[in-house]
């Protein structure tokens, strides 16, 4: 009798594990995306909208593979041969969207990052061009892409840490963020477009507001 009861548990069991991945195909057959994201790999896009009337354009897609994601950016309109810082941002507190005119606490006509950074949040990753991609490497002009004819075509790898932060991001909460706009026009970053930037006064703020942005979801 127990034997029998014993039996028919793993009976149980096998039958609910079959209908469990017969479950699975059915909707891999119908809707990829609820299993693709169940395997921890999903297609995020992100459409840049131009910021400080930078006159820009873009697109972003990043195919996330567990916690890898290839980062592919396109943009044009940018200042052209001049570099542009970009990043991730993410904030737990933020609003996870781009900011606005409204965000334009100092009523200067102008967003800055900080400005931006309830909407945003913090730097998550850099995307440079090569080396480090921490947020310690969210200034470091030397390794982000310039812009020949304002153009931009990026494809890079990123690495992220497993957790709460990787899967907000992979829920749609990452926001890209292209810096970088000549605000005078005279082709270069300088202190008289809109003074020194707020997150290095060694830097021109045109080196540092943001030109474009978007939610990757
Ligand atoms: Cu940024």
């Amino acid at each position: 009798m127990k034997h029998r009861k014993l039996y028919a548990g793993i009976g149980g069991l096998v039958l609910a594990s079959t209908a469990g991945i017969a479950g699975i195909q059915a909707s891999n057959a119908n809707e990829s995306t609820t299993s693709s994201s169940a395997r921890g790999n999903v297609q995020l896009e992100a459409n840049l909208k131009s910021l400080n009337d930078s006159g820009a354009k873009g697109r972003v897609h990043a195919e996330f593979k567990g916690r890898k994601a290839r980062v592919h950016i396109h943009a044009r309109g940018l200042a052209k041969n001049l570099p542009h810082a970009q990043h991730l941002h993410f904030g737990a507190d933020a609003r996870n969207e781009c900011p606005n005119v409204f965000d334009d606490a100092n009523n200067d006509h102008r967003l800055n990052v900080a400005e931006g950074v309830p909407d945003y949040g913090p730097i998550l990753k850099s995307l440079t061009t090569s080396g480090d991609t921490s947020p310690k490497s969210g200034l470091a002009v030397d390794r982000f892409p310039t812009t020949p004819k304002g153009v931009e075509k990026y494809e890079r790898t990123i690495n992220f840490a497993p957790g709460a932060v990787l899967r907000a991001i992979k829920s749609g909460k990452g926001v890209i963020v292209i810096h970088g706009v000549d605000h005078n026009g005279n082709g270069t970053y300088d202190f008289e477009g809109a003074g020194a930037s707020e997150l290095d006064p060694s830097l021109p703020a045109e080196a540092t507001d943001p030109a474009l942005c978007g939610v990757l979801r």
